[in-house]
């Protein structure tokens, strides 16, 4: 993958707004290695930033005004800075929007400012476009107003950008590893404290590739199944009484069993076993080669697409035929119901996983998807 070329941008921005800009800033979007619907529930995951970010051109003023532009969107959003509120903005310009209003509430407050974004993370492909948008923009704004504010603070005003101003209620796994990612190793985040450690995923030093199996089916957090998934794990815990699902063992999940109806216990099931697989990979990185960890990623997978059934039939059929043609293992990554699927495979299989996959996806009658490797990738930083 790619990033967008910053001169062009800055040449750009000066074309759409009559001057340069203060400052380019990139975050990338991400890919989860294990640990999916955890992060809401007080629990483990594992996820790395990639090599695909967005890029934004920042210029801060006193207009009162932000103005707001992206190359892959008609026109500028403009909104008066004294009446930004969850409503005032709606659409993709929702999440930079809501990072201004979140972050002005935490101190880091402009009298004006303009943004012009652009990226190479797929939307809608669960690499978390979203979260690379909202950082880019929190990044820079930190340090063109010079505000000392931390990584763990610029992750929840993210997170509340995108829960109240874009009406999607996600966690914080995505801007933590925007933020926080660095090349050769995934970041192991608890949700619950926010603390992060850096695990070793150096992919290449073991002949290992990990390709992402982009399905081209689109999913959207703010409506629909991710939401019903949230509602479910609450109930989960309330019903258990307990402060966060992490707090329920895998030990005790026959004992949960009668308290709970059949499918709010499946979905229980899934995250409990889920946070479990993540402990269990953060170790196995730490002792042993990445290719040791192929089953926990197919646990992960039928976890998911039998017990919290976020999958489809191109995430399954990705997964099933990367398996068939010799991957090491494979899951569906991020929120479900579309997206991408991920392949753990041997350098020298992957023109065969590959084809298998775009062979399946063929006969299937799917549309066809992209298939590309990723690895892990710096975060959030200043680019011009
Ligand atoms: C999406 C959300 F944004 C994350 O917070 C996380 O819940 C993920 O889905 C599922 O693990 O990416």
């Amino acid at each position: 993958m790619t990033v967008v070329d910053a001169g062009r941008l800055a040449t750009d921005f000066t074309a759409t707004f009559g001057d340069p800009p203060d400052g380019l800033f990139l975050a990338p979007g991400r890919v989860n290695l294990i640990g999916e619907h955890t992060d809401y529930t007080g629990g483990f995951v594992l996820p790395f930033a990639i090599d695909a970010a967005t890029t934004a051109a920042i210029a801060l003023n006193d207009s009162g005004r932000l103005r707001l532009a992206s190359r892959s969107q008609d026109g500028v959003v403009a909104v008066d800075l004294a009446s930004l509120a969850p409503g005032a903005v709606t659409g993709w310009a929702a999440y930079p929007a809501g990072v201004v209003w979140a972050l002005s509430a935490r101190g880091v407050r402009v009298e004006g400012a303009d943004i012009l974004v652009d990226s190479t993370v797929p939307t809608g492909s669960g690499l978390s476009s979203s979260a690379a948008l909202e950082c880019s923009v929190a990044v820079g704004l930190r340090d063109l107003t010079g505000v000392d504010i931390g990584p763990d603070e610029l992750v929840l005003a993210c997170q509340q950008a995108e829960n109240e101003m874009a009406g999607a209620p996600t966690g914080i796994m995505d801007q933590t590893a925007s933020l926080r990612g660095a090349a050769g190793h995934a970041v192991f985040l608890d949700t619950r404290d926010q603390h992060s450690e850096q695990v070793p995923l150096d992919l290449a030093e073991h002949g290992l590739v990990l390709l992402v199996v982009d399905t081209h089916v689109k999913h959207q957090h703010a409506t629909g199944g991710y939401a019903d998934r949230r509602r479910s794990t609450e109930a989960a815990r309330e019903a258990l009484d307990v402060e966060a699902l992490r707090d329920v063992a895998v030990a005790d999940l026959e004992a949960a069993a009668g308290r709970l109806d059949a499918v709010t216990f499946r979905r229980l099931r899934h995250v409990v076993t889920e946070n479990q697989r993540v402990l269990d990979t953060v170790a196995t990185l730490r002792s042993s080669s990445p290719a040791a960890i192929g089953q926990l990623l197919d646990a992960s997978h039928a976890s998911m697409r039998d017990d919290f059934e976020i999958s489809c039939a191109e995430l399954d059929t990705a997964v099933d035929a990367a398996r068939a043609a010799g991957s090491l293992g494979a899951r569906m990554t991020g929120g479900g119901f579309g997206g991408s699927a991920i392949a753990l495979v041997h350098a020298e299989d992957v023109d065969t996983v590959t084809e298998a996959v775009r062979g399946a996806f063929a006969d299937a009658g799917f549309t066809a998807p992209g298939v590309f490797p990723v690895e892990p990738a710096d975060g959030a930083r200043r680019v011009g």
